[in-house]
């Protein structure tokens, strides 16, 4: 079975990558050393894929300093709001941190276009080369928060095409890969692998 070292700081995204790659013969790790997850700094940009491709550089030395093998996994994601001109983007995190959902919830409740997407930006590192996956989903921010299940803005986001206006939130992890960036992201990263391997 392949190793696949997930760098990433979240339980949520390693579950999803998990459940993602698991069936596609990949064992996914969080990729620690010593117990930590390496520390990588993400530079300030307005990019995710600029983002994506410092974190995996940086992942690279760290794999080399620590003897392991196994392809490396990053990955960057924003929630987009049009409103809001983009915010909170790239620093969906930070904002997440400082303000909490309420807060976001906050700073919407005068507007009613509540237009959003999600993005993602995967990048794998075979070993050899790096592949790029970019994923969008489309959606709405919801008035109030709405479920428990996922991890940070699940709970007021509602993708596009879901009939009855379930956040991800609501939603089971396979049913959230039904629409989410991140399980675009990845297929793209999928595809490009399997045409690598022929
Ligand atoms: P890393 O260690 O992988 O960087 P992170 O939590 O810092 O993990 P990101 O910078 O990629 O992840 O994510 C930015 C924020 O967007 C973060 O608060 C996430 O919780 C949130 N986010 C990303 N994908 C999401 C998703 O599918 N559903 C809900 N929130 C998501």
């Amino acid at each position: 079975m392949n190793r696949l070292l997930f760098l990433t700081g979240n339980a949520g995204k390693l579950a999803e990558a998990r459940h993602f790659f698991e069936p596609l013969g990949y064992r996914v790790e969080q990729f620690l050393i010593d117990g930590e997850v390496p520390i990588v700094i993400e530079p300030q940009s307005d990019s995710l894929k600029d983002v994506a491709t410092s974190k995996i550089e940086q992942a690279k030395v760290h794999l080399n300093q620590s003897g392991q093998n196994g392809s490396i996994l990053v990955e960057d994601a924003g929630l987009f709001i049009d409103e809001l001109n983009g915010f909170p983007g790239v620093n969906s995190a930070s904002v997440l941190k400082q303000i909490g959902l309420s807060g976001v919830l906050n700073l919407m409740s005068e507007i009613t276009h509540r237009g959003a997407e999600f993005r993602a930006c995967a990048v794998l590192f075979t070993g050899e080369e790096l592949v790029f996956g970019v994923g969008v989903c489309r959606g709405t921010i919801t008035s109030e928060t709405l479920g428990d299940s996922g991890f940070g803005y699940d709970p007021i986001f509602s993708p596009d095409g879901e009939a009855s206006g379930r956040t991800f939130g609501q939603m089971s992890r396979p049913e959230k890969e039904d629409f989410s960036h991140r399980a675009k992201a990845l297929q793209s990263i999928k595809k490009q692998l399997d045409l690598l391997r022929r």
